[in-house]
């Protein structure tokens, strides 16, 4: 019957839910462990800040619906790789690269996809590094694979990224391609300007080591 099928559904979705987070907890503990390392051994701090966020139930249902035209909650795990999400900001943009292959070498880590818009640009102009990546978390039930979208970049991307979300996703207007160049422009003026301060620390670095 119906309420009772709600209630078993609420259950499984809930303990995913949990899964998630779990999963989320894991990938911050190893990001913060590098970090320590890192700055032990080089005396500089390649991440600035974490943050982290499972999706909302609301987000979760809509992406599945757009997709398979109905909802199930068994659908979720197979289908939806950003559920659990962890935003990791670095200070150089050679930091981002180095997290991410210390991060993935580890071997309980299994790299999904990489998706490199640092490379290739999205066409608003937009840069990061994505991974998905899928970790065991250990439940009294067994081992349970999860992923968990990984976004990575500097903190001048990310400025542009949360000015550019604020600006494009409130908007109920089609926004007129001008204003779209205008913010690619200053997409690639950041961009400049990471490689610009990469140089001036290589270089402080280089003296440092004399
Ligand atoms: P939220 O609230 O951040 O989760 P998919 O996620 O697979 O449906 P896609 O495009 O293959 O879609 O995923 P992709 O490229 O990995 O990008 C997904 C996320 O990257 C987005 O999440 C944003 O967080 C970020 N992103 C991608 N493009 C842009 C952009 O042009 N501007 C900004 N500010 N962020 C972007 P969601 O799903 O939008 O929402």
């Amino acid at each position: 019957d119906a309420p009772k099928e709600f209630l078993d559904n609420t259950k499984i979705f809930n303990e995913l839910m949990m899964e998630y987070s779990c999963a989320i907890k894991e990938v911050c503990t190893k990001l913060e462990n590098l970090n320590d390392e890192f700055q032990l051994k080089h005396r500089h701090n390649p991440i600035q800040s974490i943050s982290h966020r499972v999706k909302s139930p609301i987000s979760i249902i809509n992406k599945v619906e757009k997709k398979f035209d109905n909802f199930n909650v068994h659908l979720i795990k197979e289908n939806l790789d950003d559920v659990a999400g962890v935003r990791v900001i670095c200070s150089y943009i050679n930091d981002i690269y180095e997290i991410a292959r210390l991060l993935t070498e580890q071997d309980d880590v299994k790299l999904i996809e990489t998706k490199d818009y640092i490379k290739n640009p999205k066409p608003s102009g937009y840069r990061s590094l994505h991974l998905i990546i899928e970790i065991p978390v250990f439940l009294s039930s067994g081992k349970v694979p999860t992923r968990v979208e990984i976004q990575i970049r500097t903190i001048a991307m990310d400025f542009w990224a949360s000015l550019e979300h604020q600006l494009m996703y409130k908007v109920d207007v089609s926004v007129p391609e001008e204003i779209r160049d205008q913010l690619r422009e200053c997409a690639a003026t950041i961009s400049g300007t990471d490689e610009t301060m990469q140089n001036i620390q290589r270089d402080i670095q280089l003296l440092e080591d004399k």
